[in-house]
This record gives structure tokens, sequence and C-alpha cells, in this order.
């Protein structure tokens, strides 16, 4: 189901400086952006000169829209950093229902709207080495 990282997250406290710092200090090119209210966040993928959003791995920017999100919560935390890994995946319901089958907590019952019309799950962090990992099933692949 796996075919490749779709990107990885960095949950931050303020979106437009972290874009500019990593346009300024690494040459990473805002490639799309977007408000996830259900999410409660401000999102933005970056990528590499030269490297397509939608093909190649992509860095994403979190910021949080109000104090109760997971990514307000995160930062309340664990401070600003790594949040999350994202696989793209062929099927995300197809792996989720291997994954409850073998005992892997999933955080939602069905994939809920993500980045670009994607479709998402999480893999709860204590069931994921202590890594949030995001399943993405792209817009493309939707059957
Ligand atoms: C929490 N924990 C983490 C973690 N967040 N470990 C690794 N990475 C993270 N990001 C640990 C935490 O330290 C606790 O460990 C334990 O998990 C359970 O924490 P909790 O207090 O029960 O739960 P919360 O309230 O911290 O929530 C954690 C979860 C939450 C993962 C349930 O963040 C969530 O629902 N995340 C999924 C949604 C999300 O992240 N949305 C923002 C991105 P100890 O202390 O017990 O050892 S939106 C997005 O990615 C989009 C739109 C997209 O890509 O398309």
């Amino acid at each position: 189901y796996v075919t490749a990282i779709d990107h990885v997250g960095i949950a931050v406290p303020d979106f437009d400086a972290a874009v500019q710092w990593h346009r300024d200090h690494l040459g990473l090119v805002l490639a799309h952006e977007e408000i996830n209210e259900e999410q409660g966040v401000r999102e933005g993928m970056l990528s590499p000169a030269g490297t397509a959003f939608g093909t190649d791995t992509a860095i994403q920017i979190l910021a949080p829209l109000d104090d109760e999100c997971a990514i307000a919560k995160f930062i309340a935390r664990s401070g600003p950093g790594l949040q999350q890994l994202a696989y793209r995946v062929t099927d995300v319901e197809a792996l989720s229902a291997e994954l409850r089958a073998a005992g892997v907590r999933l955080l939602y019952d069905a994939p809920r709207h993500g980045t670009a019309d994607s479709r998402i799950n999480f893999i709860h962090p204590k069931d994921g080495g202590g890594v949030l990992i995001e399943l993405v099933e792209p817009a493309a692949a939707a059957h």
C-alpha cells in the first residue's frame, strides 16, 4: 500500500515566519497552502526547488488555528518540531482495515479530509513506535 514518503510535518507557532525561514535559508518554495478547519491548522507544503508537489516528498508546515487543536497541544507539550511522518498509500481504507485487524489503533473510523483533497488517517503514536504516522491517499488515487 505504501508508495512513498508523502511529507514530514513540522509544528510551528508562526506559519509565515516558518515559510520565510525555509525559503531564506534552504531555498524551499511554498508549493501549496490551505486552511483545514477540521484539523485546526493552517498548513503549507514546502518543496525543494526542482521537485514537484504531489510527486516528490514535501515538508509540511503546520500552524495552529486555535488553542485546542492537535498542533497547539503538541507545541504546548513538546515545543515546535517534527510532529508527524506521512506515508503516501494507494488505498487508505484497505490499509486501515488490515492495521485494525492486526491490533494497530487508527485515530479515525473513516478517512478524513486532508491536503489537496487527499483522504487521511493516522496511526496512534503509541502504536507507531512513538511516531505519529499519517496515511495519505492522494485525490488522484481516489476510487
Ligand atoms: C502526542 N504524542 C505524540 C504526538 N502527539 N507522540 C509522537 N508524535 C506526536 N505528534 C504522545 C503524547 O506525548 C502522549 O504520550 C501520547 O501520545 C498520547 O497523548 P494524548 O495526550 O492522549 O493525546 P493528545 O491530546 O496529545 O493527542 C495526540 C493525538 C493528536 C495523536 C491523538 O495529536 C491527534 O489527533 N493527531 C491527529 C491529527 C493531527 O495531528 N492533525 C494536525 C495535522 P505520553 O505522554 O502518554 O507518553 S493535520 C494534517 O496532517 C493534514 C491536514 C494533512 O496532512 O493533510
